[in-house]
């Protein structure tokens, strides 16, 4: 029985899934505290079969509504996993999902206070960071040493990688931005709680230090990245000592770094107006440089045959930058209202592209929407055809959701199962409930929440693919953070890749079907990694989902 292993809200759409060939009859809820049935209903033949072509069974009891814990049982089948019907159903998750940064943090330690029994050593300082021959210039010749410490790790390896921070960061402050009054209660318990500022903008700080540290000071350029050479062994951050590097300037960083800080200078002016100027400031002089040098794309198989040692971390080397420049200028011109930005807006194409580390084209478009009222001299046709847009694709999402057998709109398509395709399905729950906020429509935030259901569970493997949260759970992520500690569980919060049917790390895999190419080993980086690019959107839809439940829209 696939189900979400968290569970549901009183009133909304509550659907389980259940794979059988044979006829599949009726079914009942099952009230665990008061030992009794609550609910009887009939399992309904999917249209649709499986992507390896299974018969799906529906089972609806959106109509009851009590608050309590729960499993479905089906007579002669068996029973579900116990999942809850609560209006805060996923506070802890939500918290979790960011909480899940603060455990990625370099250069600091981490005290029990805040982490728990995942408290731990800090690890790479990055006071001593060797300029790699790629980087190098006249003020800052191969081998210069400087300091970049703080920053997230990237996921289960240890580097920081801006491309990849860059949207990470972006759709956190989108976050903060659309539910300021929900983050301005939540309480993620890191050493900044109490503050002045919300947890989630703290944990962003965090990172955004690091980032700055990357741009060199002298033309505005940004480091492709903080790494080792290799890959650091399955240790403990404080036993990964290996040289770490900036390597080679690039103009996908450098427009990322100018979209992180010219949103971070909108989002952050209210809690501190002199570092808003600083971002902005820095949004600019990256934006130069690219201007200076727009076609520096990061190459890593030919940055070897040059420059040792060879660097063989992630590449994040994106070849198309449209959709880089699109972004920059969209939250370049949101806090400059410069003409010049506009510009390169007004003759962009306007399609919807589902966001991910090499596609940010719409999450400049989602910033401009969400900012328009301020927008004075973009023609308001123009953005009306960009609402168009995002809503035809928000509709193609959810007609598709309809007519799937797991009832979401991640499952169906076999090209969403790509490396990282929770994050696919994540990254659709926030163009969902983009559409629902500009719309109003209930269909879009259904849909979101069913994107939800399928990450927590209803889905071919039926694990709920977040760390620490359901029954049947990864266990063994590909985290450096966890595998140099079995001695503790899995760290928390984090949505591991997911069904990846290209398997690129040859692991042993249960099945070679896109939806079921998942397997909980931790060699396996190609299903079961972590990543903040991932959490990120997860930690949207989550707490988006719960904002909206506790405020409204
Ligand atoms: O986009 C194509 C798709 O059109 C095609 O159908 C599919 C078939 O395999 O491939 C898709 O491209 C894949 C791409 O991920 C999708 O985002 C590439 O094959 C695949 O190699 C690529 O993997 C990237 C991986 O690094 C290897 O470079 C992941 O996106 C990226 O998230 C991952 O990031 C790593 C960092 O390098 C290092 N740190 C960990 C992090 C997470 O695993
Ligand atoms: O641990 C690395 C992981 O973070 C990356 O996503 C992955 C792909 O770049 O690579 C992992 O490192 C492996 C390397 O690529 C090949 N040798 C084994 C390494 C650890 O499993």
């Amino acid at each position: 029985i696939r189900i979400n292993q968290l569970g549901f809200f009183p009133e909304q759409h509550k659907v389980a899934i259940v794979l059988s060939e044979d006829q599949v009859g009726s079914f009942f809820l099952w009230d665990i505290e008061n030992e009794k049935i609550v609910f009887e209903g009939i399992a309904e033949k999917s249209d649709a079969k499986t992507l390896s072509g299974k018969s799906a069974w529906k089972l609806d009891f959106s109509d009851f509504s009590t608050t309590g814990n729960y499993e479905i049982g089906i007579p002669e089948i068996g029973k579900s996993y116990p999942f809850a019907i609560h209006s805060q159903v996923y506070e802890e998750l939500g918290k979790a999902s960011l909480k899940a940064f603060y455990f990625q943090r370099a250069s600091t330690d981490l005290p029990e206070e805040f982490a728990g029994i995942w408290a731990r050593k800090a690890g790479h300082p990055d006071d001593q960071v060797a300029i790699h021959p790629s980087a190098a210039s006249d003020l800052r010749p191969e081998g210069t040493i400087l300091s970049a410490p703080k920053g997230w790790y990237d996921a289960g390896d240890y580097n920081k990688y801006i491309v990849n921070s860059g949207i990470t960061m972006g759709t956190l402050m989108s976050l903060y931005e659309v539910y300021p009054n929900y983050f301005a209660e939540q309480n993620l318990s890191i050493p900044e709680s109490g503050n002045a500022v919300p947890d989630i903008l703290d944990e962003v700080l965090w990172n955004l230090e690091w980032m700055l540290t990357m741009q060199d000071p002298a033309d505005g350029g940004v480091y492709h990245k903080l790494t080792t050479a290799r890959f650091e062994g399955m240790v403990e951050p404080h036993k990964a000592v290996n040289q770490r590097y900036f390597v080679s300037k690039g103009t996908a960083a450098t427009l990322d770094f100018a979209a992180v800080m010219a949103q971070a200078a909108r989002i952050f002016k209210p809690f501190s107006p002199e570092g808003a100027v600083v971002y902005l400031k820095a949004a600019e002089k990256a934006w130069n440089w690219a201007i200076q040098n727009p076609e520096v794309y990061y190459r890593q198989n030919d940055l070897n045959k040059t420059f040792k040692p060879e660097v063989l971390t992630g590449a994040y080397g994106d070849q198309n930058l449209t959709d880089e420049w699109i972004w920059a200028a969209s939250e370049l011109y949101i806090v400059t209202q410069n003409l010049e930005y506009w510009d390169i807006l007004a003759s962009a194409n306007q399609d919807y592209q589902l966001p991910s580390w090499s596609q940010v084209k719409w999450m400049g478009y989602y910033s401009l929407l969400r900012n328009e009222d301020s927008l004075d001299q973009i023609p308001r046709e123009w953005l009306s055809m960009l609402k168009v847009n995002l809503i035809a694709a928000a509709d193609s999402y959810h007609q598709a959701g309809l007519s799937q057998a797991y009832s979401s709109p991640m499952g169906g398509n076999p090209k969403d199962f790509i490396w990282g395709s929770n994050a696919v399905a994540s990254n659709q729950g926030i163009l969902l409930l983009e559409a629902y906020r500009l719309s109003g429509k209930t269909d879009y935030l259904q849909s979101a929440k069913s994107n939800l259901d399928y990450i927590l569970g209803r889905n071919a493997t039926g694990f709920s693919y977040v760390t620490g949260f359901g029954r049947k759970t990864p266990m063994h992520p590909h985290h450096r953070l966890a595998i140099s500690r079995p001695d503790l569980p899995a760290l928390p919060g984090f949505l591991v890749g997911g069904p990846n049917p290209s398997q690129q790390d040859n692991c042993d895999y249960p099945s070679d079907v896109p939806d079921e190419s998942f397997t909980d080993l931790d060699c396996s980086y190609a299903s079961n990694e972590i990543a903040i690019n991932w959490n990120a959107p997860f930690a949207f839809l989550v707490n988006a989902i719960q904002a909206i439940e506790k405020n409204g829209k």
